[in-house]
């Protein structure tokens, strides 16, 4: 199985039309980007000093992938944005599924601490390693902030290649 096999990022997954570039789509938690230079494709592009930004409105936060064929994960990371550490990802889970509609945490954290520096990346290791085709993070909003970010979201072993926006 390739490591590279064409893995897509839910909310960038749509596909190329004349015209203006397409903003995204909503999340599946219907959260839109802070800023344009914010959307969910900048957690995918493999660089930390762009981030995705969102308003959490006091509602979880989800990160999905759809993969075009099932993909083995045993580790994934984070990676810190460039400011504001209360909004870095605190408590949350992750789940797979094999049809995007039936759901098993794979993970789950509470309360971690603040990442120690900016654009700093930290690994999480599963309990018991999964295959599947869609894996989904959820996040907690982190009190007494209004938003959440971070810089990269990274599941080992899968290639996650959306149609990446650029920073302006
Ligand atoms: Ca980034």
């Amino acid at each position: 199985m390739s490591p590279s096999a064409a893995t897509k990022c839910w909310a960038t997954s749509i596909s190329a039309s004349p015209g203006p570039p397409p903003r995204c789509p909503p999340l599946p938690s219907n959260h839109r980007a802070y800023t344009a230079s914010e959307e969910i494709g900048f957690s995918t592009d493999a660089n930390p000093e762009t981030k995705w930004c969102v308003i959490h409105d006091g509602r979880p936060i989800q990160w999905q992938v759809e993969a075009s064929q099932p993909m083995p994960l045993a580790r994934y990371s984070f990676t810190s944005a460039n400011d504001m550490p209360a909004r870095d990802p605190r408590t949350w889970k992750l789940e797979a599924s094999a049809d995007g509609k039936n759901w098993t945490v794979l993970d789950e954290r509470q309360d971690q601490p603040a990442f120690a520096e900016r654009h700093q990346t930290r690994e999480f290791t599963l309990a018991t390693p999964a295959t599947a085709r869609y894996f989904r993070f959820t996040f907690m909003p982190n009190p007494g902030v209004e938003h959440f970010q971070v810089a990269e979201i990274a599941l080992a072993g899968v290639t996650v290649s959306p149609r990446t926006p650029r920073p302006p």
